[in-house]
């Protein structure tokens, strides 16, 4: 090959505790083997010419090995020497497995499908401080799903309305609310007075429910504003904070978990999608959510299945079992289901994905008839219900569950059938007026 070195090893027994292992697919115009081959010297030591600078010592030492190819499949399996990798730098790992190989020439397709790493690799990273155990210790909460809530509209609330229909979702039984995406720190709803206000009605409402609550702040900004941000939530009792892990990036999800500040790191994925709906070409969810693991997060956002986002069953639950699995020394991922999700979704819901997740609703809670409190109670008379063997049809006859019986008016029970998830009665109702169309409509106190 044109580097004169060749990285194959078909067939070879490669002791998996000294070896970084990818997976890809490829498709690829030119020979395929060459194009392999291609793929692992560009992702690691070498070029596109011979160099008269390469030595045997760096070859010995630090070429990858392809040691399994698939070439009616497009699979492909690179083994990367431990030594190729700085000890827990998400951004160098990614910078050479994910790098420049999705831009050469040769390569038509290739998507990184999977990414494993030796315990020994996996301890030189923080990984999550909290876990699932940590975090169902912080709300007390062990024999069910939590219940979030993400305050919609997603923009715009100023920061006394922010806590206030806050307050609503966790008087109405959600543990956590939190902020959207794309809240931070605008004029319309300034980051530190939105904590103050969310965290003195969290109080109320611990107080008139006699339960915890958790709010998750969105701190995602550059770096140094990121851990100003987290220790002002912190220093306002704050547990927990969201970052937008694609768009901060892992080194800024490193960066603050390094600060061993002990709050629970939430992690949201917007334009994640950019390289994982592709399903030939990009980066898989599950690699992104493995370094989102490593990097520190404690609860992620991996699909629902059912809900408004892409994301089958078989991959949903594969990566939910992923970031729950036993990793050497690495703590477990609560993985998140968001996104178009409403009290009529639960049973399937927790059917497909069970118990150890948090489930968000938006829309779900905040677009329900008669507001943000009820939508939250509909939501937790969905989940009481499945957990004791209900169906939503028996548990709204007659007067029971109003709150409930309203959100299934308004947008249906999705059903699972036994084989496929089915969608029907799907209804997003874009053109619902805003509920509070002003600071009148809602009661700020
Ligand atoms: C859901 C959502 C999520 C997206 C992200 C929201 O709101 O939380 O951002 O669904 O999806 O905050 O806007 P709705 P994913 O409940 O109103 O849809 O978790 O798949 O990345
Ligand atoms: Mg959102």
């Amino acid at each position: 090959m044109s580097s004169g070195y060749s990285y194959l090893h078909l067939g070879e027994k490669i002791n998996s505790d000294n070896y970084l292992i990818a997976k890809f697919y490829l498709e690829s115009d030119a020979n395929f083997l060459e194009t392999a081959e291609a793929i692992a010297g560009e992702s690691s030591i070498g070029t596109w010419t011979t160099l008269s600078t390469m030595t045997s010592t760096i070859y010995s030492e630090l070429a990858p090995k392809i040691f399994s190819v698939d070439s009616k499949k497009g699979i492909i399996k690179i083994a990367y020497p431990i030594a190729l990798w700085e000890k827990g730098n998400v951004a160098q790992i990614l910078s050479g497995i994910a790098g420049n190989i999705f831009g050469m020439k040769s390569v038509k397709n290739l998507r990184l499908l999977d990414v494993d790493f030796p315990d020994k690799m996996l301890n030189d990273f923080d990984g999550p401080a909290f876990g699932i155990k940590g975090i169902r210790d912080a709300i007390e909460v062990y024999d069910r799903p939590l219940v979030g809530t993400i305050i919609k509209p997603k923009c715009g609330l100023p920061p006394k309305m922010h806590a206030r229909v806050a307050y609503e979702s966790w008087v109405g039984g959600c543990d956590i609310v939190k902020d959207d995406e794309n809240l931070t720190n605008q004029e319309f709803n300034p980051f530190e007075e939105r904590v103050i206000e969310t965290m003195k009605l969290k109080k109320e409402a611990e107080e008139k429910t006699g339960k915890k609550k958790i709010y998750v702040v969105n701190i995602s900004a550059q770096a140094d504003k990121m851990l100003k941000r987290a220790k002002f939530v912190k220093k306002h009792g704050g547990k927990c904070v969201m970052m937008d892990i694609m768009t901060v990036g892992f080194s800024g999800v490193q960066y603050i978990r390094s600060q061993n500040l002990g709050l629970i790191l939430h992690g949201h994925r917007a334009m994640h999608a950019a390289l994982t709906k592709n399903p030939r070409h990009g980066v898989s969810m599950l690699v992104i959510a493995k370094m989102a693991r490593v990097a520190g997060i404690d609860q992620l956002h991996t699909g629902t299945v059912v809900g408004k986002m892409d994301g089958t069953e078989e991959m949903v639950k594969h990566i939910d079992g992923v970031m729950r699995g036993y990793w050497s020394g690495i703590k477990t991922v609560m993985p998140i289901a968001s996104g178009g999700l409403h009290p009529g979704h639960v049973p399937a819901l927790m059917e497909i994905l069970g118990d150890d997740m948090i489930m968000n609703f938006g829309g779900g809670i905040h677009g329900h008839p008669h507001g943000s409190l009820e939508g939250a109670k509909a939501v937790m008379q969905a989940l009481e219900a499945t957990k004791a063997g209900l169906s939503l049809h028996q548990v709204t006859k007659g007067s029971a569950n109003r709150a409930l019986a309203d959100a299934i008016k308004k947008w249906g029970v999705y059903v699972k059938d036994s084989k496929k998830v089915k969608k029907y009665t799907y209804n997003f109702d874009l053109l619902v007026p805003p509920i509070y169309a002003d600071d009148e409509k809602i009661a700020v106190k």
